[in-house]
C-alpha cells in the first residue's frame, strides 16, 4: 500500500539549516535537519512557526500538493484515495497544541545516552487547522477486529542496526486515533505548513509525545495486529535498567514540565525587582500549580495567567524582589492535575526519553 508522494525530491539541507539558525534555533544536526529552540523565543503566546524546533530522521520531502494523494485502507467498508481538497471537505478545524520531542531534555541524563542531544528547546506550541482524524475514519468505515491505525510518512531512510532502507511510520490504537482528537492538519498558525513541518498534511495527536504526529502523511492503514515497526518497537521506548533486568515501555504521554521564557540565562539586570515568566505543559492532565525558586528560596507558587484550551500550554509569571545583587539562580517546576511533578532526576533509560529535568536559569543582577 503506498499513497503517492509525488516525484521525490528532498531539500537542500544547507538552506534548511540556515533558515533555521537565522530565525534563533539552535542547531543539532544538518542532515537530516534537528534543532531547538532557547527557552526564552518561546516567551510570547503561540510559538511562531519560525521558531518551532525541528525534528527529522531523514531528509525533508519536498512534495506536490496537486499531486499528493493520501490512501486511507485496510479494515474499513469504504477505502479512499483523498486528494488535498477532497481531504479539506471533511471541514477544518482549529486547535492549539503542544507538540513535545519524548528526547527534549536528554542531555542532562547522567551517565550520557546516544541520541540527539536536546536541551530544553524540543518543544513548541502552535495553532493547528486540519480535519478531525475521527471524521475521516467513519467515513472509510473501521470494520470489526480492527485494533490500530498506522501512519506512514513519505520520507525514509536507513536506521541504525540495518541496512534497510524504512519509511518513518507510526500506529495508534483506534480509540486514540478517534478520540486524542487527532488532526489531519494542513495548516499551522493559520499558514500552509512548511515543508520541514510535514507539507502538505501531517498527523498532529494532542497529548503524546511529538513522535505520534507523523509528518509527509501518505498513508492510513487501519490494521487487527499490534504494530511494530522500528519507530514504534524499538525506539521511543523506555527501557529502564530495574533490580537487574530492563522495564520496557513506549512513550506515551508527555511528562509534565515548565520552562523559564523571561529572564533567559547570561541577562544582566538591574538589582530591582523583576518578573519571571514561562510556559508549563502535561500530557497527563492540565498544569494546576508552577512553583519557582530564586536564589535557593522556598519554592513559590507562580501566577497562572490565562486558560489555555485543552492541548496548549500554561503561561505563568511571578513578580521578585531580589534580596541581593550578583549571580542569581531561578528554578521552575510544574505539577499536574494528575498529581505529577517534576523530579531532580528524572529515571535514567537507556534512550534517554522523558527527561522533564528542572529548567535552570542564571542571571546576574547589579
Ligand atoms: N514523517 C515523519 N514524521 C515525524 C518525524 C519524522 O522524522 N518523519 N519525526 C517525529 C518526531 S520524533 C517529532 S519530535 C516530530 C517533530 O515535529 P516538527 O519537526 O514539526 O517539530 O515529528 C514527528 N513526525
Ligand atoms: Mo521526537
Amino acid at each position: 500500500m503506498a499513497g503517492s508522494a509525488g516525484l521525490m525530491s528532498t531539500a537542500d539541507p544547507r538552506q534548511a539549516w540556515q533558515e533555521a539558525l537565522r530565525a534563533g534555533l539552535a542547531g543539532l544536526s544538518q542532515d537530516p535537519l534537528n534543532c531547538e529552540v532557547p527557552p526564552a523565543l518561546l516567551d510570547g503566546e503561540v510559538t511562531p512557526t519560525s521558531r518551532f524546533f525541528r525534528r527529522n530522521h531523514f531528509a525533508i520531502p519536498l512534495l506536490d500538493a496537486s499531486t499528493w494523494r493520501l490512501e486511507v485502507g485496510g479494515l474499513v467498508r469504504r477505502p479512499m484515495i483523498l486528494g488535498l481538497d477532497e481531504l479539506k471537505r471533511f471541514g477544518p478545524v482549529s486547535t492549539v497544541a503542544v507538540l513535545e520531542c519524548a528526547g527534549n531534555g536528554r542531555s542532562s541524563y547522567v551517565p550520557a545516552v546516544q541520541g540527539e542531544q536536546w536541551g530544553h528547546g524540543a518543544v513548541g506550541n502552535a495553532s493547528w487547522t486540519g480535519v478531525r482524524m475521527a471524521d475521516v475514519l467513519d467515513a472509510a468505515g473501521v470494520q470489526r477486529g480492527a485494533a490500530e491505525v498506522v501512519f506512514r510518512g513519505a520520507d525514509q531512510g536507513p536506521v541504525s542496526g540495518s541496512t534497510e532502507t524504512i519509511a518513518f511510520e507510526r500506529s495508534l490504537s483506534v480509540a486514540d486515533a478517534r478520540y486524542s482528537g487527532a488532526l489531519l492538519a494542513f495548516a499551522m498558525n493559520d499558514e500552509p505548513l512548511p515543508a520541514c513541518h510535514g507539507y502538505p498534511v501531517r498527523l498532529v495527536v494532542p497529548g503524546k509525545y511529538a513522535v505520534a504526529s507523523v509528518k509527509w502523511l501518505t498513508d492510513i492503514t487501519v490494521t487487527s495486529s499490534r504494530f511494530d515497526g522500528f519507530f514504534q518497537a524499538e525506539h521511543y521506548v523506555f527501557e529502564w535498567p530495574r533490580a537487574g533486568a530492563v522495564v520496557r515501555q513506549p512513550v506515551a504521554d508527555p511528562r509534565v514540565r515548565a520552562l523559564i521564557t523571561a529572564p533567559a540565562t547570561g541577562d544582566r539586570l538591574p538589582h530591582a525587582a523583576f518578573q519571571i515568566r514561562g510556559v508549563a505543559w502535561s500530557g497527563a492532565a492540565p498544569v494546576t500549580l508552577v512553583e519557582v525558586s530564586v536564589a535557593g528560596s522556598q519554592w513559590q507558587p507562580a501566577t497562572l495567567v490565562g486558560k489555555p484550551g485543552p492541548h496548549g500550554w500554561q503561561h505563568w509569571e511571578l513578580p521578585v524582589q531580589p534580596a541581593s545583587p550578583g549571580e542569581v539562580i531561578i528554578r521552575a517546576r510544574a505539577t499536574d492535575g494528575a498529581g505529577r511533578t517534576q523530579q531532580t532526576q528524572p529515571e535514567w533509560n537507556r534512550l534517554g526519553y522523558g527527561g522533564n529535568f528542572i529548567h535552570v536559569v542564571s542571571v546576574l543582577l547589579r
